[in-house]
């Protein structure tokens, strides 16, 4: 089952919608805001240039640096009164990336946002208890908005409160939650704590986004929730959440919604568009927003576009899930490692628990790489041995060990209660 008819249309009727779009983008873009203009006329190009999305790699990207320098509303390209409302993306340095939305734009949102619920496995009546945070994020909203939109209920109690958002799930009965994958690992632990085994909970389905979530803790998040966990990707430059979902059919890719979003991968050194089934950098282009229409914009996150037809019926293409953003990239030693790649090999150990941190620093021009993990609580095996093992691990799956290995006691990594996860500490 699908929420709109186009997510199943046939690929040439998609094909055709996107073009037709991308030229009214382009032109609105073009037209309305002087930063394009400028960056047209730099490349050389004109909108009457872009016929179909094959030309779209004519246009120069847009990146993270010129939203902050656009800062707050260069790329806005409609006036202030058809502006209905404005979120901002957290950025850990600078200034936050400030987006806007007109009536359409919020429209559409709620719809994209509704096309991943019932791609999720949500059906209206459902009951969504939204863990994302209210505010200037665009989880919370987003995904409000979107259930609303879908015809289900939502519960708005957004990021923290723990213990109540046990209670909550137990005396409202929801049948799925939207939060954080590490916040879904939290509210198991802490309903452990108070008594309730996370798996007695009505929630069938966890709907979990905003973070890199990998294999193993996608199974770590299923086994300890007795649940399905669905991946939901977006970013606020683009919308918010709601660009892609997984299917619940198939949990294998997030089927983009293409008639609003249009993706290529690039290669993330050269610039060049890469073909379906290669890895590489996430560009997206926006086909129907008006307040902020984006051009190719560099997610820096690392996917792979699949063309495949998929099972569940939906046409419309499928990244991988992302694991990993081209900045997160760690270089120790000569070594170039993804946390999650340290993330998929520590989780393979049933005595360790899916919470760990990483530390870099420099000692006497060298670089120092402490990873710390956690011990599931009750194990038999004895920090020694278990240490030996990750290390073996470790050094066959990435030929890499780090300098240090804590096996920290159980509960004792901090937990992330209000926004992203964050477990990459470098003191360099
Ligand atoms: O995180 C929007 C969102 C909210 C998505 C709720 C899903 C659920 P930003 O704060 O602008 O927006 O951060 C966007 O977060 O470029 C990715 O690096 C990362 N990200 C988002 N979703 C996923 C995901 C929201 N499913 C940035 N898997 C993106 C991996 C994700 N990373």
């Amino acid at each position: 089952m699908s929420y709109t008819q186009i997510e199943t249309a046939p690929r040439e009727e998609i094909r055709e919608l996107q073009n037709e779009r991308l030229r009214e983008t382009v032109r609105r873009a073009y037209e309305n805001v002087e930063y394009y203009r400028k960056a047209f006329d730099g490349a050389g190009v004109a909108p009457k240039d872009i016929r179909t999305v094959d030309d779209v790699r004519k246009l120069p990207f847009t990146t993270k640096e010129d939203f902050r320098d656009q800062y707050p509303d260069g790329l806005f390209a409609v006036d202030d009164d058809e502006i209905r409302r404005i979120h901002a993306s957290s950025g850990t340095t600078g200034k936050p990336k400030i987006v806007s939305y007109t009536e359409n734009d919020l429209d559409v949102w709620s719809e994209v946002v509704a096309r991943c619920l019932v791609a999720s496995g949500v059906e209206p009546g459902d009951t969504v208890q939204n863990g994302y945070g209210y505010g200037l994020f665009t989880g919370g909203l987003g995904l409000h908005y979107g259930i609303e939109e879908l015809g289900a209920t939502v519960i708005p109690i957004g990021g923290g409160q723990t213990q109540r958002q046990v209670e909550l799930l137990q005396d409202l009965e929801s049948d799925a939650i939207a939060c954080t994958p590490s916040y879904s690992l939290y509210l198991a632990e802490t309903a452990a704590e108070m008594g309730v085994d996370p798996r007695d909970l009505s929630v069938s389905t966890v709907i979990f986004g905003a973070e890199p979530c990998t294999e193993p803790m996608r199974e770590e998040i299923e086994a300890r929730l007795g649940a399905t966990g669905i991946d939901i990707y977006g970013l606020s430059e683009i919308i918010g959440p709601g660009v892609s979902n997984e299917c619940h059919e198939l949990q294998e890719g997030l089927h983009v919604w293409e008639d609003h979003f249009y993706p290529e991968v690039i290669d993330p050194e050269t610039g060049e568009p890469l073909p379906a089934g290669e890895e590489g950098e996430l560009v997206l282009t926006t086909l129907t927003k008006e307040a902020l229409p984006v051009l190719r914009y560099r997610t820096g996150d690392l996917t792979t576009l699949t063309t495949e037809t998929c099972e569940c019926g939906r046409t419309m293409v499928r990244m991988d899930n992302v694991t990993g953003r081209a900045d997160d990239l760690l270089i120790v030693r000569g070594v170039n490692l993804y946390p999650s790649q340290i993330e998929a090999v520590v989780l393979e150990f049933d005595a360790v628990a899916p919470y760990y941190r990483i530390d870099l620093s420099r000692e006497d021009a060298l670089d120092r790489f402490e990873l710390t993990i956690e011990r599931e609580p009750d194990v038999e095996i004895d920090d020694g041995e278990l240490r030996d093992r990750v290390l073996t691990r470790l050094q066959n799956a990435l030929s890499f060990t780090p300098d240090e290995l804590i096996i920290a006691d159980p509960g004792s990594i901090e937990r992330t209660e209000v926004g992203k996860v964050k477990r990459v500490y470098d003191h360099r």
